[in-house]
């Protein structure tokens, strides 16, 4: 078997033991599809040292042999996660507050290069630290209550959990900087009209569009998939010569596997009877 294969298990449910000492953080595994929810609905979701080191155990505890796509969503209806927590920063000492921001750094960077494709269901405020853990994940779709926003300089201070970097990158310097300096929150169409989001949902719906296109991610190739996510993460960080040397890899590595041949026999067979459902775990 392949490094990259998968086990073809019947997914179970994960982490389920260590969940119950969980207080912000909710777990569920829908087949192939896991569900995170920070669950600090008082506090809108906001992120203090506990969420982060809960989220963290809980990235480290998806069972990858059956899980092939996650959604991090908030809980309630208001807020995804209306940043990091003020109050607990307000006291911070400069150690604690490089610790603090190493903690969220860490766990956001965890999201990004996590080897399957993290959906980001932003239902309701994503202000400042909420806007960029939604950065972190590789797709963001939201409500249409939905409020981004880099509030840190209103706060008197900048964005500490990668907001000055994956802000320019994914909607441009210009509008960055502009979003950034001014601290103005915009609304869910203008975030899907500079492209911070991908869709723009009534409430309501959005968890199903969220599982939908997760369970559309994970009906492919699981291999080729993960390899996508490092090919085009790695490669954003390379020059082009160097970034299609990593895809040319990335590309290699994905023959010889099972889902390889699994893949083109299926394409290749006419009448499907042979090879009948590529990549499903069995
Ligand atoms: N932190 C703590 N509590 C929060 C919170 C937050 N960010 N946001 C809301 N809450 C709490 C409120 O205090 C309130 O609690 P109670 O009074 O009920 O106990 C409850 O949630 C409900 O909030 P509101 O009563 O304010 O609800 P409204 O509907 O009136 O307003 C709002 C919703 C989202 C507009 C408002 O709550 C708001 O403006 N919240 C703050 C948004 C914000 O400024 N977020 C950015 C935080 S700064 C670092 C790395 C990263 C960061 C910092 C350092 N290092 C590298 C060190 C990140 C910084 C940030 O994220």
């Amino acid at each position: 078997m392949n490094r990259f294969m998968p086990k073809r298990t019947i997914h179970k449910r994960i982490g389920a033991e260590k969940e119950k000492n969980m207080e912000y953080i909710l777990y569920e595994a829908k087949d192939a599809v896991g569900i995170i929810t920070i669950n600090r609905e008082k506090a809108l979701n906001a992120l203090n040292s506990q969420v982060l080191d809960e989220l963290n155990e809980t990235l480290d505890q998806v069972d990858l042999d059956t899980i092939r796509c996650l959604i991090l969503t908030g809980a309630g209806q208001k807020s995804f996660v209306a940043g990091a927590d003020i109050g607990e920063m307000s006291t911070l000492t400069k150690a604690e507050g490089e610790a603090f921001g190493k903690k969220g750094n860490d766990v956001f960077r965890k999201l990004e290069t996590f080897p399957i494709p993290v959906i980001a269901a932003v239902n309701g405020f994503a202000l400042g630290g909420g806007c960029e853990i939604s950065m972190s994940c590789d797709i963001r779709i939201c409500s249409d209550n939905a409020v981004f926003g880099q509030p840190e300089v209103g706060l008197g201070i900048t964005p500490g959990f990668g907001g000055t970097q994956r802000l320019a990158r994914l909607v441009g310097a210009g509008m960055a900087k502009q979003m950034i300096y001014t601290a103005r929150n915009i609304k869910a169409d203008e975030a899907l009209r500079i492209g911070l989001v991908n869709a723009v949902y009534p409430q309501e719906e959005l968890m199903a569009q969220a599982e939908k296109m997760a369970g559309t991610i994970a009906k492919n190739a699981p291999i080729a998939v993960r390899n996508c996510k490092k090919a085009i993460n790695e490669g954003l960080d390379a020059d082009m010569d160097e970034a299609i040397v990593i895809e040319e890899k990335l590309f290699g590595d994905c023959f010889e596997t099972e889902d390889q041949k699994y893949g083109m026999a299926f394409f290749l067979d006419k009448n499907k009877e042979k090879v009948k459902e590529p990549f499903q775990n069995k």
